[in-house]
């Protein structure tokens, strides 16, 4: 059973000529995945995020450069720095997060378990904390 995060270390296939890590559905993240999106070119002091999803379900890999996120059950916070495209973040559902601290170069790959669907989001603070408490 996924918690509301777990940090997954994923192999990395390398020889004289470079490295390739695979990521694999339901053996490597237990959802199967519906939608890949990148964010990149994040400018100096940007922080995004700001929401929770009602059901979706992601796993994040800064493929190149770094960042950081900071992830919110309602209850407690967790801080994670992803600096290797071996380290994953998988982020359950009714998950707050916010990114921050993007090194120029940071490319963060999301393989996420849904199409995209603004209705899933849940943009106010308030809105998010009475999911939680409904969902227990
Ligand atoms: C999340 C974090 C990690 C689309 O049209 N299709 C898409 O698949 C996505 C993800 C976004 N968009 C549009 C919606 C907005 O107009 O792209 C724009 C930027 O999206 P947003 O402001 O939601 O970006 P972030 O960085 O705040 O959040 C994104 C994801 O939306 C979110 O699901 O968990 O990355």
């Amino acid at each position: 059973m996924l918690g509301d995060w777990k940090q997954i270390e994923l192999a990395s296939h390398g020889d004289d000529r470079g490295s390739l890590i695979s990521v694999e559905a339901q053996r490597h993240i237990p959802f199967a995945v519906k939608r890949v999106y990148y964010i990149f070119g994040t400018k100096a002091g940007v922080r995004r995020g700001f929401h929770a999803h009602q059901n979706l379900k992601q796993l994040l890999i800064a493929a190149s450069g770094s960042c950081k996120v900071e992830v919110d059950d309602g209850n407690k916070k967790a801080n994670f720095k992803l600096s290797s495209p071996k380290q994953g973040l998988i982020i359950n559902n009714l998950v707050w997060r916010e990114m921050y601290d993007f090194s120029p170069d940071c490319v963060l790959l999301v393989l996420a378990s849904e199409w995209f669907e603004e209705a899933d989001y849940i943009r106010d603070y308030s809105q998010f904390k009475l999911a939680v408490e409904r969902s227990r």
